[in-house]
């Protein structure tokens, strides 16, 4: 696959607030032209849903996956400088894992919660990214926050989706007996109707903090997004988008996680978003790392 390159190198100094904060917007990064093609494909995901994109309670749609039904999405994963910024900052090969759509059209922006990425994949590790990028302006009203250095803080909290044991105990310990088979909770039917309730809310873990309630009391950072900027944060750091404001433009973000060496499978009872569809030929087993299925995730760039 032919990747163009980025605008400019990523910084030592970059790399280290990676990996300090969990989280860097690596400014002006991407030619124009990469931005045209996001609007693009973005715009013609919004127009050719499939089972895998849900509306959310506010006009936002969110995709599962949308580089597979819009052809340049496609072509920006496959050719952009993306996979390169990653692999800068992880100074490693990287995979590509995943991809999400997040449109949020003009009017009233609707938020996004405080959530951790891991819980929600059958995958775990210290070397999973994700590389944020929007087709519009977003200051930081609208852009994403995190909790500076909440990727080391070796805590994976309860995803705030999913059915609660509490309102229908029958059906989640339905879904806990198929899970003690050693059952994917999400199986490749997942792959043609979907939604963020499908999956389970899993009691072990812990429930997030009340961030937004005690801002004061985290340490938040963010940033004024522009076009060209490629915003990377871990996937273990607690983050979200801010909103509840009014404009006359769209918010149209796209996010792809990519995974380093150390990225493994890991089968957990709170996953909510289906694995990679061709991954379940394999039949993964925990511990296994991405490296074993590299038919579905080849490298994409190596340092
Ligand atoms: O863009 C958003 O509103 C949310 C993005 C997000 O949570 C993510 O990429 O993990």
């Amino acid at each position: 696959m032919q990747t163009s390159p980025a605008l400019r190198p990523v910084t030592q100094d970059e790399i280290d607030t990676f990996h300090t904060d969990g989280a860097v917007l690596i400014k002006n990064v991407l030619a124009p032209e990469w931005t045209e093609l996001l609007t693009e494909g973005l715009e013609y995901a919004q127009a050719h849903p499939d089972g895998m994109s849900a509306g959310v309670s506010m006009p936002l749609r969110i995709d599962q996956f949308p580089a597979r039904h819009s052809p340049q999405l496609a072509a920006y994963l496959n050719t952009s400088p993306m996979a390169e910024v990653v692999g800068s900052v992880l100074q490693a090969p990287v995979r590509f894992y995943m991809d999400q759509m997040f449109y949020k059209p003009p009017g009233r922006i609707a938020p996004s919660a405080w959530h951790q990425d891991t819980c929600y994949y059958n995958v775990d590790g210290h070397q999973l990214v994700r590389a944020w990028v929007c087709a519009d302006p977003a200051p930081r009203e609208i852009s994403l926050e995190v909790v500076r250095g909440s990727h080391l803080w070796n805590v994976t909290y309860r995803p705030p989706v999913g059915l609660d044991p509490a309102t229908d105990p029958e059906g989640a310990a339905a879904l806990e007996r198929r899970y003690a088979d050693g059952e994917i909770l999400l199986g490749p039917e997942s792959h043609e109707q979907w939604t963020y309730f499908d999956s389970f809310l899993d009691p072990s873990l812990p429930q997030l903090p009340n961030i937004e309630r005690a801002r004061a009391s985290f340490d938040i950072i963010g940033w004024d997004y522009e076009p060209g900027d490629v915003l990377l944060f871990h996937g273990h750091i607690l983050h979200s988008a801010r909103g509840n404001v009014d404009r006359s433009i769209p918010r149209r973000a796209y996010a792809a996680l990519w995974a380093g060496p150390d990225v493994h499978y890991l089968r957990r009872r709170s996953q909510a978003i289906p694995d990679p569809l061709p991954l379940y030929q394999h039949q993964p087993q925990d511990g296994q790392p991405l490296a074993d299925f590299a038919d579905v995730f080849p490298v994409v760039w190596s340092p």
